[in-house]
């Protein structure tokens, strides 16, 4: 997969490099070209805001600036997905890090200030696939550590990145629930003995004991997961939830 960041805070995306992501890249699994809007910037302040139409608090990023960053990253042979977070977005969720798993090619458009001027979502939507998503109902101050989380979830999605692919199937969210607690050695642990269940070596008890331990924790931390739960998710083992 290929992924461009466009950017007025190029060093804000230098911890992609490091850790996992930093050996898909040097695999080869993943490229990453991180840009400088300013680069397309040709005033002598490189100007890239400016005040919003209608007043108010805040600036607004330049389309001009934008329009060309966009036309010159995003041309190729591979359309890519142009990826806007904003905390106006749509949510991201682990069911849009499968789906951009699965691009060729995605770029990412980091806003500052009080965001872009929405005419340049708008062209470009009429060129390539364009998701203004958020990561979550809070605000942060512009899209770059969003792409930081955007990326990881993806890439470790991606064929190789991660050294045991089965453990995609156990995580939070695979079967629409959190996932339930981990356990190690030693089996006692300040006075805290690890579950008997889980050194039964039955794999049915085990199975059937993970899936309550998910069902209690989804109830009690995210009761919309549950109820947005079609009624086949549950099996007849399932207690009332
Ligand atoms: Cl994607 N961007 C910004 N600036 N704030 C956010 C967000 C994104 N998601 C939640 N808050």
């Amino acid at each position: 997969m290929r992924i461009d960041v466009v950017t007025i805070f190029p060093e804000y995306l230098e911890p992609l490099r490091a850790a996992l992501l930093g050996r898909a890249i040097d695999r080869g699994l993943l490229s990453l070209d991180v840009h400088d809007l300013r680069k397309w910037t040709y005033d002598v302040h490189k100007a890239v805001d400016d005040s919003p139409y209608g007043g108010g608090p805040g600036m607004v990023m330049k389309p001009q600036v934008w329009g060309e960053a966009l036309d010159e990253v995003c041309a190729g042979d591979v359309v890519p997905r142009l990826v806007v977070p904003t905390p106006a977005g749509r949510p991201f969720t682990q069911a849009v890090a499968h789906e951009y798993a699965a691009e060729e090619r995605l770029v990412f458009a980091c806003g500052r200030y009080e965001g872009i001027d929405q005419r340049v979502v708008d062209d470009a939507a009429t060129r390539v696939r364009v998701d203004e998503v958020s990561i979550g109902d809070y605000v942060l101050v512009g899209g770059e550590v969003a792409v930081l989380v955007i990326v990881e979830a993806v890439a470790r999605l991606l064929p190789g990145v991660l050294g045991n692919p089965a453990s995609h199937q156990q995580d939070s969210f695979s079967d629409g629930l959190l996932e339930g607690p981990s356990y190690t050695r030693p089996e006692v642990w300040r006075d805290r003995p690890v579950p008997d269940v889980l050194r039964s070596g039955n794999h049915a008890a085990i199975t059937r004991w993970r899936r309550d331990q998910a069902l209690e924790r989804t109830r009690a931390r995210r009761p919309d997961l549950l109820a947005a739960l079609p009624p086949e998710a549950f099996d007849k083992h399932d207690r009332a939830v």
